[in-house]
C-alpha cells in the first residue's frame, strides 16, 4: 500500500531548524515505516530518519517510546565513557516542540532520529571482517543492556520469541486458511510440523531457570547494526523497539540466522541458499570477545540452539504471514513471504547438519 503523509506538518511538530526539502521512502526495514527527510538548514543539507511507528503492532507507543528515551540515554552514557561521539555512534531521538518523543496526528505515530551519516547497513554479509564487526557492536550491546533495570522497561510484545506460542499461531493460520494458500504450500506446512520438537528448547530451559533471562535486544538482524562506510567498523546498533527481557540465545541466534544466509532473505531460488558455517564461527569469536564473563556455560552451550530456533521460528512467522495473506511483514510482490519462509527452513537444515560442530564451537571458542 503507497500512503503519503503531510510531511510538511509532520516535520513542523518537531523542534529541527531549516526547511523540509524533500522526504523519501528509506531502508529495508519490514515493520515500521522509515522516510529519509533532507532539511535546508542555512544553506546546509542536513538529513534525519522519520519514522512512522507501526502501531498496529506496538499498540502502547506511549511505553515503547519511554523505553527508546531510557535505552538511547543509556547507550549515550556508555558512548561518552569510553571517549566516543554519542550524536554518532548511538540513536538520538529530536523531541516534538512540546519536549515528546514522538508526535501524533491524531490518527499515525512518528519518530524523528538524527540520522547517522557515513554509515551503511548490509542485507547480506559480504566480508567477514564486517560480520565480525557486527558481532562485536551486539556483544557490547549486550553488555550495556546487562546494567539496565529489566523492572523500568515496559514489555512491548510480550512472548516476542516464545517459539512454542510462535507454533500456536501457526497452527491457528493453517486451521483458518484466511487467505486459501493453505493447499499451495502444504510442503512447508509439514516441514514446520517435522520440526515441531525445536520449539520448546529454549522456552523450557527457561522456564527451568537454567537459563537466566537478561534484558535483551530480539531484533539483531545485520541490517539493524550500522557500519562505517570507509572503514567497515561498527557505529551503532539500532532498531530499538523490541528492547525487553528476553535470553542471549535469541539476540546471537538472529545475527546467525540472517548473517550466515549466502543469499537474501527473500532469494526466490533456494539452491543458492546455504549455512555459512564459516561466517558462524566468526561471529562466535567477535560475539564472546565482547559479550562479557558474565555468560554462564549453559547460555554458551545455547548459542548454536538460538541459531537454529531463531531461523526456525522466523521461518515459522513468514509461513504464517503468508497464511494470513501478508499482513505483518513489509512485502513488496507476492510470494515474497513465502520465499522468506523456505528460505528459513534451508538454512535450519543446514544448521542441523551442522549442528554438533556449531555446540563444540560455541564451547571451547576462546578456551584453546
Ligand atoms: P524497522 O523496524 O522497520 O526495521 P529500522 O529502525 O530498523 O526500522 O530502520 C529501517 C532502516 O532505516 C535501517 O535498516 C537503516 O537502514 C535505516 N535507519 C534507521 N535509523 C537510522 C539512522 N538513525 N540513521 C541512518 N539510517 C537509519
Ligand atoms: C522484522 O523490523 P525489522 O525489519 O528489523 C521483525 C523481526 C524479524 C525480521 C525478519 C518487530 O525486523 O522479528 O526477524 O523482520 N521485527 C518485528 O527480517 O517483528
Ligand atoms: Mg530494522
Amino acid at each position: 500500500m503507497n500512503t503519503t503523509y503531510d510531511f510538511q506538518n509532520i516535520f513542523s511538530h518537531f523542534s529541527i531548524e531549516g526547511e523540509l526539502t524533500e522526504c523519501e521512502r528509506y531502508g529495508e526495514g519490514l515493520i515500521n515505516e522509515t522516510y529519509c527527510m533532507t532539511v535546508n538548514c542555512r544553506g546546509n543539507n542536513v538529513r534525519y530518519i522519520l519514522q512512522r511507528i507501526n502501531h498496529r503492532l506496538f499498540k502502547e507507543v506511549d511505553k515503547l517510546m519511554q523505553n527508546i528515551e531510557l535505552v538511547t540515554e543509556c547507550s549515550r552514557k556508555s558512548v561518552l565513557a569510553r571517549g566516543g561521539d554519542p550524536e554518532h555512534e548511538c540513536l538520538n531521538l529530536i523531541r516534538t516542540k512540546e519536549g515528546k518523543s514522538y508526535y501524533c496526528d491524531g490518527t499515525n505515530y512518528f519518530r524523528v532520529y538524527k540520522f547517522i551519516e557515513n554509515a551503511i547497513v548490509l542485507n547480506i554479509v559480504r566480508t567477514p571482517e564486517d560480520f565480525y564487526e557486527c558481532a562485536v557492536a551486539f556483544g557490547d550491546f549486550a553488555n550495556l543492556l546487562s546494567t539496565f533495570d529489566a523492572s523500568k522497561l515496559y514489555e512491548v510484545l510480550p512472548n516476542f520469541h516464545n517459539t512454542k506460542i510462535r507454533y500456536k499461531n501457526f497452527v491457528n493460520a493453517v486451521e483458518k486458511n484466511i487467505a486459501g494458500r493453505k493447499d499451495e504450500v502444504q510442503k512447508e506446512i509439514d516441514w514446520v510440523i517435522a520440526h515441531k520438537d525445536l520449539c520448546g528448547k529454549l522456552v523450557d530451559k527457561l522456564e527451568s531457570g537454567e537459563l537466566p533471562l537478561r534484558v535483551t535486544h530480539n531484533d539483531t538482524k545485520l541490517n539493524n547494526v550500522m557500519l562505517d562506510a570507509k572503514t567497515g567498523k561498527a557505529v551503532a546498533v539500532i532498531d530499538l523497539d523490541t528492547i525487553m527481557p528476553g535470553l542471549l540465545a535469541y539476540d546471537f541466534g538472529d545475527s546467525i540466522r540472517s548473517g550466515c544466509n549466502s543469499a537474501a532473505e527473500d532469494e526466490p531460488e533456494t539452491s543458492k541458499v546455504h549455512f555459512r558455517y564459516d561466517l558462524y564461527e566468526t561471529y562466535l569469536r567477535g560475539y564472546l570477545s565482547s559479550v562479557g564473563k558474565t555468560i554462564t556455560e549453559e547460555e554458551r552451550k545455547s548459542l548454536p540452539v538460538g541459531g537454529v530456533l531463531m531461523t526456525y521460528e522466523c521461518g515459522m512467522r513468514f509461513l504464517t504471514d503468508y497464511l494470513e495473506g501478508d499482513t505483518y511483514f513489509r512485502t513488496m510482490r507476492k510470494g515474497q513471504n513465502l520465499d522468506r519462509a523456505r528460505t528459513q527452513f534451508k538454512l535450519v537444515d543446514e544448521m542441523l547438519e551442522n549442528f554438533d560442530r556449531m555446540e563444540k564451537a560455541a564451547l571451547t571458542e576462546g578456551r584453546n
